[in-house]
């Protein structure tokens, strides 16, 4: 991990900024009634885990261009984990993509990442893609694939996963499939489906009690006619017929473009089906790109529907997850930034003036409306951002934190490149 007391250097030569920017903030706040220090709270305790995909340099299906001293398996992937949680403070858990990321020793895995401050999120199944030795190809469908062979090897894999993650402490199952048609005629809907219901339902079945189980849904790709899973409607019928603790999970590049992505949260949430959450920005389709790089508006509203939700069930707890491919950037640097924009999006929605708004909506003010929400989004919360991290002995400024430690450098003597480094970041 890094020095902690280059970090403690670098703080303190940043400290009395922080503190002026700090305090402006916090009377500018306390006008309206808010108590900064709630907010920094709020913010402190906000969590999003990082894909463990998300570590080595992404790639399209065109090129990949690695970077040096990427990490070459799962503990050095946890090593990166560690580094991105140390100078961010927000992202203490690790989702794991499997097999990308299968270790030999769970145990030791977990006794790992327990000893960097990490702990492992959903588990994330492939049966998108062949692996080595596999008896049966994915090439037309997995879990809805139209021979039995093929569907039980995919519950089964799913199944080895799930007991896989008990063994690392996760307690959730994210299940993704690309199963669907290229062709009209190629597949017939209605049975199609009713496989992938029979297959989701024994995985199910296999779920510890305390478990619960995340259906992803994505228009399309790499299917490109006709995805089975393909949209909020599909996910939310399977996550009905499967059962109470199957919802849906929602990436928020799986969808068409325009499409009112702040509206599904709600009625997911509203019908206790909302899951959880890949958080990433996209211009065109699934992107991947950084989140908040592209429409961090989107993702405001996106919090904005969490904090209401949030406030009507106080139990509600969904999934939080970075899903990103980092093809030209570094990904710790990405990761730390992206994990703050979420936070970011988290508590300028904290800001919203709920009462003021519902007051507005029931008058059909809309001019004040839409204003309430966009006085939130407009103001600056870096420095409530900066003292979180700072208060839990993270960077105030991560990023130059980061470069300043030289360990993307020193990883390049310790890690020399092998040509299989890093998951595939293709999808
Ligand atoms: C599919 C997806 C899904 C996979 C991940 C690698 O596009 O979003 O979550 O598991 O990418
Ligand atoms: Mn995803
Ligand atoms: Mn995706």
């Amino acid at each position: 991990m890094i020095d902690a007391e280059l970090i403690a250097a670098q703080n303190a030569q940043q400290q009395n900024a922080l503190d002026s920017d700090y305090a402006a903030l916090g009377e500018r706040l306390a006008r309206a009634g808010v108590d900064i220090e709630s907010l920094t709270q709020q913010a402190s305790q906000f969590a999003v885990a990082l894909p463990s995909w998300g570590l080595g340099t992404g790639g399209t299906r065109f090129a990949r261009f690695p970077g040096s001293g990427e990490p070459r398996n799962i503990f050095e992937k946890v090593d990166d984990c560690a580094v991105v949680n140390q100078l961010g403070q927000a992202t203490p858990a690790v989702s794991l993509h499997i097999p990308w990321d299968t270790p030999s020793d769970a145990a030791e895995l977990r006794q790992f990442a327990q000893e960097r401050g990490l702990h492992f999120d959903a588990m994330n199944s492939n049966t998108f893609q062949d692996q080595k030795g596999q008896p049966q190809s994915y090439k037309y469908g997995s879990l809805s694939h139209s021979d039995k062979a093929v569907r039980d090897q995919a519950v089964e894999h799913n199944i080895e996963v799930i007991e896989l993650g008990r063994k690392l402490g996760s307690n959730a199952l994210t299940v993704w499939v690309g199963d669907g048609s290229n062709f009209p005629g190629q597949q017939n809907f209605n049975r199609t489906f009713s496989r992938y219901l029979d297959s989701t339902s024994a995985i199910y079945s296999a779920l510890p009690d305390d478990w619960s189980m995340q259906l992803e849904h994505k228009m399309f790709e790499p299917a490109f006619y006709s995805t089975v899973i393909q949209d909020w409607g599909s996910s939310y019928l399977a996550a009905t017929q499967i059962g109470e603790r199957c919802k849906c999970l929602v990436d928020l590049g799986h969808h068409a473009p325009n499409v009112n992505i702040e509206m599904i949260v709600s009625r997911l949430a509203q019908f206790g089906k909302l899951g959880g959450f890949h958080f990433n920005d996209s211009k065109y389709g699934d992107d991947d790109l950084d989140s908040g790089s592209i429409n961090p508006y989107q993702l405001f509203l996106v919090f904005n529907e969490l904090v209401d939700i949030k406030n009507r069930q106080p139990s509600f707890a969904p999934f939080y997850m970075l899903d990103q491919s980092h093809n030209v950037t570094d990904p710790i640097e990405s990761l730390i930034y992206s994990a703050a924009e979420v936070q970011r999006a988290f508590v300028k929605a904290l800001l919203v003036d709920r009462k003021a708004l519902e007051g507005f909506q029931d008058s059909n003010d809309v001019l004040m409306a839409q204003g309430t929400l966009k006085a939130a989004y407009n103001l600056d919360v870096e420095p409530i951002l900066q003292m979180a991290r700072l208060r839990s002995n993270g960077a105030i400024d991560p990023i130059q934190a980061y470069r300043a430690s030289g360990y993307r450098a020193q990883c390049g003597k310790d890690r020399p490149a092998s040509k299989n480094s890093s998951g595939s970041g293709i999808v």
